[in-house]
């Protein structure tokens, strides 16, 4: 049987245009042969398969939706979630790997970048011949990082980064960090750091119960020399780090349901083919009312995150709507992970079967990004005008 049948109730594929069908396909069986037959084994072996990188840029698989000349894909913004969804369905940590490098490295390069920026740094990590990374949270300053005390001091010739970032994904094997810092007067900039810069280092985080399949690292600067030509120069605040998340919340929220379709479809395969009392498990009403639920979870998410997309190639999408699609979505996977590992009795608790694996990922997908609660006070203060963060 086909592993990944994507529920498709309210026949959203009729809205889809046909590159948006192909680009799918193609994803969805790249992950069949390259994730699924080997991702429990690397999740239990925390080991990050590096060669995906190159194979994930072989597939268009970092900044679909930026332009074409620099080596992307020049897709929509529903290509770039399909893409996301396929991706996590396979494994949130390979959709990390994809999404930091596509929305938090690319994108703020080629939106806040000068052309010799854009030509020397996207081409290479579209391609993955390079990897990047993102450091925005730091060890004392993770849902509030304008409180961020990473800083850098212009010397003249160069710039002087001293600092340190926490929880950063990709940062044992990136090439690149995007990394976001004060000037002297306490302005937000974004810098590239190269590795092999003097003083920059990545010690990797091990212990991780979750997104084990993906690497994640400090950054820690101690007076690194910056050249100035790598300062992002077309927008500073906080508000330049948050657009890049904007871009990857989206991401996130079609990934996540990637996520609950392949559990769901796990349970709605396993409740058939698994018999107690003498008949199949699936003509309980009770495990029918769990498949019921879901189906309607996933649905009433596909068609939040197709409208966003569609805000979203029309600039309209704002970050409340963001948050509510992240929000919505990764909340439902989980539900969905958790009932659909109880569906599978003991099975449910093995490798045969992705529920457990998804489900641990999935607590660092309802922290990273914004979490489930900020999220939630971001909404909060767009209905009534009053920031509950502070
Ligand atoms: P606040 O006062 O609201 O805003 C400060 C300035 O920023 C501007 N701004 C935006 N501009 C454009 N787009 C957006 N989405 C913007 N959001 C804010 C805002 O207009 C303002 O500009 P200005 O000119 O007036 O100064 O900021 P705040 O300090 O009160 O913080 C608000 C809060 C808490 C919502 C925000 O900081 C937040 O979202 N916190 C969560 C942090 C977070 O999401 N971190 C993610 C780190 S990266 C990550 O997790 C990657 S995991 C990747 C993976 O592996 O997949
Ligand atoms: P805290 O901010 O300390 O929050 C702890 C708890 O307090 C949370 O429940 C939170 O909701 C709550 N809380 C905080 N403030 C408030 C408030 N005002 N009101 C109510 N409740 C509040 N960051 C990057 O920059 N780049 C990356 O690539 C990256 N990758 C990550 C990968 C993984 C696996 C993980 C786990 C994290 C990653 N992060 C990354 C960091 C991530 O964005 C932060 O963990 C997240 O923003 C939360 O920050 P924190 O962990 O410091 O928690």
């Amino acid at each position: 049987q086909d592993l990944f049948e994507h529920p498709d109730f309210y026949l959203l594929d009729d809205l889809l245009s046909e590159e948006h069908k192909m680009v799918r396909s193609a994803v969805r069986d790249f992950v069949k042969r390259e994730i699924s037959p080997y991702i429990e084994s690397w999740a239990e072996h925390a080991y990050f398969p590096y060669e995906m990188v190159k194979k994930f840029g072989e597939i268009g698989a970092f900044g679909p939706q930026l332009p074409e000349k620099y080596g992307c894909g020049g897709m929509d913004y529903i290509a770039y979630g399909l893409i996301m969804q396929e991706i996590e369905r396979g494994d949130s940590g390979m959709r990390s790997t994809a999404s930091v490098q596509g929305s938090l490295v690319m994108y703020p390069i080629y939106k806040f970048g000068n052309e010799e920026q854009r030509q020397k740094y996207l081409p290479k990590l579209a391609s993955g011949e390079w990897l990047g990374c993102f450091g925005l949270t730091e060890p004392d300053h993770g849902s509030n990082p304008s409180g961020m005390t990473t800083h850098f001091k212009d010397m003249g010739d160069h710039y002087l980064l001293n600092g340190a970032k926490m929880w950063i994904s990709n940062a044992p094997h990136a090439d690149v960090a995007v990394v976001w810092a004060k000037n002297e007067e306490g302005r937000i900039h974004g810098l590239i750091v190269e590795r092999g810069m003097e003083g920059f280092s990545t010690p990797e985080t091990h212990g991780k119960w979750s997104l084990r399949a993906s690497a994640t690292g400090e950054l820690v600067f101690d007076n690194v020399k910056v050249p100035k030509e790598n300062l992002l120069p077309g927008k500073s605040g906080l508000g330049a780090p948050m657009m890049c998340l904007d871009s990857a919340r989206y991401g996130i929220a079609w990934g996540a349901i990637g996520a609950a379709m392949d559990c769901y479809e796990s349970a709605r395969r396993y409740t058939l083919e698994r018999e107690q009392f003498g008949k199949p498990i699936a003509s309980f009403q009770l495990q029918q009312k769990k498949l019921a639920e879901m189906l309607t979870e996933i649905t009433k998410a596909q068609l939040l995150n197709y409208r966003l997309g569609q805000l979203f190639n029309e600039g309209k999408a704002t970050t409340a709507q963001i948050s509510m699609a992240k929000r919505n979505a990764v909340e439902t996977a989980l539900n969905i992970a958790r009932e659909a590992r109880q569906m599978h009795g003991g099975m449910g608790i093995t490798q045969e079967y992705p529920m457990m694996r998804h489900m641990a990922n999935l607590e660092s997908v309802v922290t990273y990004e914004g979490t489930h609660d900020i999220h939630l006070l971001i909404l909060g203060a767009d209905i009534t005008g009053i920031p509950a963060f502070k």
